[in-house]
C-alpha cells in the first residue's frame, strides 16, 4: 500500500450529476499519464461531502470498473451518519477496494472516546483495513500521539492520512508506529514529510502534477534532497497559483486543457468566471 495516491476528482455536469465518461477519463489520466500508485476515492477532492449515498456508490463502482486491479484503491467512507459510513465501507469492501478510509467525525465537538467508538464500530461491521483520515484544518479534530496510538490498537487500523502541517507530531508518529502506514496529505509539504520517512502521500494536485509528486517522493527516498527541493519549488509555484484561483475548479480546468472531460464542481462550489478560466489556462500552459 506504499506510494503516491491521487485524491481523485469526480467529473460532474452543470446540474451536478456524475459524468461517467469524464470520471473514467480522469481515472485513466491518473493511471496512464501521472502513473500514480493508487487512487483515494470519495475524499474531499472528490466533493464527497456534497453528494448523496447513491452517488458515492456509483463513483466507487465506476472507478473500480475502470481500474480493475491495475492500481490500489482506497475508498473514503467517513460520514456523520455512522450507518451510512458502515454501508459505504461494506460496499467498497464488496467491490474489493484494497482499504477503506474514514474522516474523523466532524461538526459536533466529539470527545475522543466517541471518535474511537466511531472507528471501532465501522470496523466491527466490515472485513477490511482502515486508514484514518485526519484533516484538522477542515474538521477541527486535533488528535495527539497517544490518541492516534489508541486508534492504532485496533489491528484493522493500518495507518493515517496525515493532512496537517505539524511535523513534530508527524515525526513522533513515525517513530512510535513504524508498522503503521503514514501518508502525507498536503502536497506543498511533500518533501518535508518525505524526509521523515512517510510511506506515501495522498493529494488533490496529483490529478495534474502526479509526475512531479512522484519525483519528489522518490528523490527524497534516495536521499537526493537538493534535486527534490527543485521539483518541490516548481510544484509549490504551481500550487500557490492554483490555490489563489480556486483549488478544485482550477485542477478541473487544467485537466480539460489536457483533454480530459473533468466537468464542473458541485454547488455550492463556485464556477470560475472568464478571468478565472483564463488564469487556469495560463497555469496549465506554464506548468503542464
Ligand atoms: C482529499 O481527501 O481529497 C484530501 O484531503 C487530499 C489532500 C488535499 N486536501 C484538500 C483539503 O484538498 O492535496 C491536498 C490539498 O488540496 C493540497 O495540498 C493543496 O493545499
Amino acid at each position: 500500500m506504499n506510494g503516491l495516491y491521487t485524491a481523485l476528482m469526480c467529473s460532474f455536469d452543470e446540474q451536478g450529476n456524475i459524468n461517467e465518461k469524464g470520471l473514467r477519463e480522469i481515472v485513466r489520466y491518473n493511471i496512464d499519464v501521472s502513473k500514480v500508485d493508487g487512487l483515494y476515492v470519495n475524499g474531499s477532492t472528490g466533493e464527497n461531502f456534497l453528494i448523496s449515498t447513491e452517488a458515492k456508490k456509483k463513483i466507487f463502482d465506476i472507478v473500480k470498473d475502470e481500474v480493475g486491479d491495475s492500481v490500489k484503491l482506497i475508498g473514503q467512507v467517513g460520514a456523520l451518519n455512522i450507518d451510512e459510513a458502515i454501508e459505504l465501507a461494506q460496499y467498497a469492501t464488496d467491490l474489493n477496494y484494497d482499504a477503506i478510509s474514514a474522516v474523523t467525525p466532524f461538526y459536533y465537538k466529539f470527545e475522543f472516546e466517541e471518535i474511537k467508538d466511531y472507528y471501532n464500530t465501522i470496523l466491527e461491521n466490515v472485513d477490511n483495513d482502515l486508514i484514518i483520515y485526519s484533516i484538522p484544518a477542515l474538521t477541527g479534530v486535533n488528535m495527539n500521539l497517544e490518541q492516534f496510538g489508541e486508534l492504532f490498537q485496533n489491528e484493522k487500523v493500518i495507518g493515517v492520512k496525515f493532512t496537517a502541517p505539524d511535523f513534530f507530531l508527524l515525526e513522533r508518529l513515525r517513530h512510535a508506529y513504524p508498522n503503521k502506514l503514514i501518508y502525507s496529505g498536503f502536497d506543498e509539504m511533500l518533501l518535508s514529510a518525505s524526509v521523515l520517512n512517510i510511506d506515501g502521500a495522498i493529494g488533490s494536485t496529483f490529478n495534474v502534477n502526479g509526475q512531479r509528486a512522484k519525483q519528489i517522493f522518490e528523490l527524497a527516498q534516495n536521499g537526493q534532497i537538493e534535486e527534490a527541493r527543485e521539483v518541490q519549488k516548481v510544484t509549490n509555484d504551481l500550487i500557490a497559483e492554483i490555490l489563489t484561483n480556486g483549488l478544485y475548479q482550477t485542477i478541473k480546468e487544467i485537466l480539460k486543457y489536457k483533454g480530459v472531460d473533468a466537468g464542473f464542481c458541485r454547488k455550492p462550489m463556485k464556477t470560475l468566471k472568464p478571468e478565472g478560466l483564463a488564469k487556469a489556462r495560463k497555469i496549465a500552459e506554464k506548468y503542464l
